[in-house]
This record gives C-alpha cells, structure tokens and sequence, in this order.
C-alpha cells in the first residue's frame, strides 16, 4: 500500500487552523496553571477532572520538569506510600521499595500524569513562557502573559499575548517564577508567606521541605495559588532532592483549593 500524495500547503492549514481553534477556546480559562511538573500536572489533571478549564502553559519544548530526569539522570522517582495514589490512579507502576518507600520510572511518570491530564480535557500548551501577569482594578491577579520560550531564549523583544484566568497556580518549581515577578513588577506587594515577602528556597532538607510543602500550598497573592516546589521557594523553605509525594499532594491541593475559591464567586 503506498501512502497518498501529500499538498504541503494543506499540512499547514491543517496545523495552524487547528491550534488557533485549540488556543481561541483557552482564552479564557477557569485555571492557569504555569509550569508542567509533577504538581502543575496533577492539579491540572484534577481540575480538569472536576470540570473546570484549565490549561498549563510550559516554556520548555517537553513536560515533566524535574521529574523527566529522575534523580540526577537515572531515570526513577522515590514517592512516599501516602502519595503513590496520585500516580497509581493514571496507571503508573509503583514499586513498593520498603519502610514506607515506593519508586516509579520517571519517564513513564511523567508520559501518564500528561496523558491523563490532556484525556481528562486540559490542555498542555509547551514552549510558552509566562512572563508576566494581568492584575485588575482589585490589584488581583486575573490571567497569565505569554511569549514564546525561543523568543526569551532568543533575547528578541517580541510583545506578548495574554489570556483570562479567574486563578493561576504557580506551578514554576525551584524559581517561584510568577510570584518573583509580582515582587518585581507591583509596588509595595504583600505575599501570605512568613515574611510577606518572595524569598527563595533555602538548602537541603528532606524531611523539613517535604514536612511544610502541602501546608505551605495555598493563595499567597490575590488569584495566585502556589503549588509545589514553588510553594518552598515562596516561603524560604528547603529543597528537598528526587523525592517526589508532596509534589503531588500538593498539586492535589492547589486543586482543591482552586475549586473551593471558585465555588465561593
Ligand atoms: O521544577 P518542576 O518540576 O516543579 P515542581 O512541580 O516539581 C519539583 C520537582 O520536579 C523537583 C523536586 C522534587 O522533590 O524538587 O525539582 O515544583 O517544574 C516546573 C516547570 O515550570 C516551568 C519549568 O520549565 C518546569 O518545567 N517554568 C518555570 N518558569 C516558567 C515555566 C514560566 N515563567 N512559564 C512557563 N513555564
């Protein structure tokens, strides 16, 4: 069997009609999420779930994050028992390692926690940075700022687009990158963390950063939950290595966060 002739033109049309169809519809959204890690996917994913639009939007060309390359490129994760349900639930394989311990192969991880997401209806838009946020006359944060990742990398001075989104989730990993930009960009900003301010995240401690990640997730600026990585970094709380529960539990409270804030409007 031979494959049909091919008009180029029409793999265009093809192409673009159907990312502008695609990217039109998320123009507006009920949730932003930034950043396609371990906890950006799995609030997505449950957001997605309990029906609202919700899209992520991540600069690189590949999701994943941190979580792609395992621990220090040898491709597995340590979940603690207590989160492996968040994985298990999009059929990852948990291995049961002992003492409370389970491993998973990270690049399988990643491959189902995205695909669950896009089937429960989100979309993932990779190679889109989040430079910026739109804050409304309330001084609340009411969408997200995109430009291409290449046009940052590129250092070309392209202006942006923007899209409506009655939350975000700060699901930037290490660089608490959204918030960083608030603490930048608006005058006088007070955050809901220990020092009011963004501070970075502080050296390694396990136990200590996987101890105060779920509790540091929550809105720590007007619209603008954190989740993650992200939330530690806020809060000048520690790192915590290739060890990856309160990741996802704390992606699961972000979501659930998201969704009591939404019913409340
Ligand atoms: O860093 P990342 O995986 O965040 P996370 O969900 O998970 C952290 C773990 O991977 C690991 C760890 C485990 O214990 O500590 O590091 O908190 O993913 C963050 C994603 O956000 C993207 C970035 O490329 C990465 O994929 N990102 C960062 N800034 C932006 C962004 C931005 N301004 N716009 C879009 N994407």
């Amino acid at each position: 069997m031979s494959l049909r002739h091919i008009d180029e033109t029409r793999v265009t049309r093809f192409i673009v009609r159907s990312f502008a169809e695609d990217f039109v519809a998320d123009t507006h959204l009920d949730v932003a999420v930034v950043g396609a890690g371990p906890s950006g996917i799995t609030a997505t994913r449950l957001l997605a779930e309990a029906g609202y639009q919700v899209a992520v939007f991540e600069r690189s060309l590949y999701v994943g994050g941190g979580m792609w390359g395992g621990g220090m490129l040898f491709p597995r994760i340590v979940i603690q028992e207590e989160a492996a349900h968040l994985i298990k639930e999009v059929g990852v394989n948990v291995q049961v390692a002992g003492e409370g311990y389970c491993v998973a192969d990270s690049v399988e991880c990643v491959s189902k926690c995205a695909a669950a997401a896009i089937d429960a209806g989100a979309r993932i838009w990779v190679g889109m940075l989040v430079e910026d946020v739109m804050i409304d006359e309330d001084a609340r944060v009411c969408g997200v700022v995109l430009n291409w990742g290449a046009v940052q990398r590129a250092q070309m001075h392209v202006d942006p687009l923007a899209v409506s989104a009655r939350l975000v989730i700060d699901a930037t990993g290490h660089e608490a990158d959204v918030l960083h930009t608030i603490q930048r960009k608006v005058a006088g900003a007070q955050f809901d963390t220990p020092t009011g301010q963004i501070v970075g995240e502080s050296s390694m401690n396990a136990t200590d950063a996987e101890g105060h990640i779920v509790e540091l997730t929550k809105e720590v600026y007007p619209g603008v939950i954190v989740a993650g990585m992200a939330a530690n970094a806020a809060a000048g709380a520690p790192r915590m290595g290739a060890i990856f529960g309160g990741m996802f539990l704390s992606g699961q409270k972000a979501a659930q966060l998201a969704i009591t804030r939404l019913a409340d409007e």
